[in-house]
């Protein structure tokens, strides 16, 4: 069982915009903007959907940097997360029902108050780099294995 979900950092060099997840799954924690695609959507449509609903920013450049499987120890659902990069963003981040978004340097980027994969990929996003991952969680989000490369094509 796969599902497909999108998340998206925004870049601007040297800031990183973030935000915090005020509810749901993830609660608690910074990260990109994103969630499910729906139905007759494309992958960066719903990127970009996403990225106004909860932030209420669009984005001049938007591309995708890496394709992530997450698996949950017991679960047998598949999160396959779609990474975009965005950049050049148009209108002012503000806070949603969802999200209270933040610009942080890219050297204070909080993550210990992150999912604890961020810190193996994002350094490759930052870098340019395109990226395909699986992670296995298991007891309070800690990663039991992992597997990460970076590719030339995603
Ligand atoms: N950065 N899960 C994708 C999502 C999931 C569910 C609803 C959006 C993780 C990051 N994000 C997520 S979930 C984001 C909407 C992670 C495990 N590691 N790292």
């Amino acid at each position: 069982m796969k599902k497909i979900l999108t998340l998206c950092i925004i870049y601007e060099h040297p800031r990183v915009l973030l935000g915090m997840k005020k509810r749901g799954f993830g609660q608690g924690k910074w990260n990109g903007f994103g969630g499910k695609i729906k139905e007759g959507e494309t992958i960066e449509a719903a990127a970009k959907r996403e990225l106004q609903e909860e932030a209420g920013i669009e984005v001049k450049t938007l591309a995708e940097a890496g394709i992530l499987d997450f698996e949950f120890e017991g679960n047998p659902e598949i999160l396959e997360v779609h990474v975009f990069k965005g950049q050049d963003i148009m209108g002012e981040p503000l806070e949603s029902e969802e999200m209270e978004p933040k610009w942080f340097h890219i050297d204070e980027i909080p993550f210990e108050d992150m999912w604890p994969d961020d810190k193996h990929w994002l350094p490759l996003l930052f870098g340019g780099k395109k990226f395909r991952g699986r992670f296995l969680f298991g007891e309070e989000d800690s990663i039991l294995d992992m597997a990460l490369q970076e590719v030339k094509e995603l």
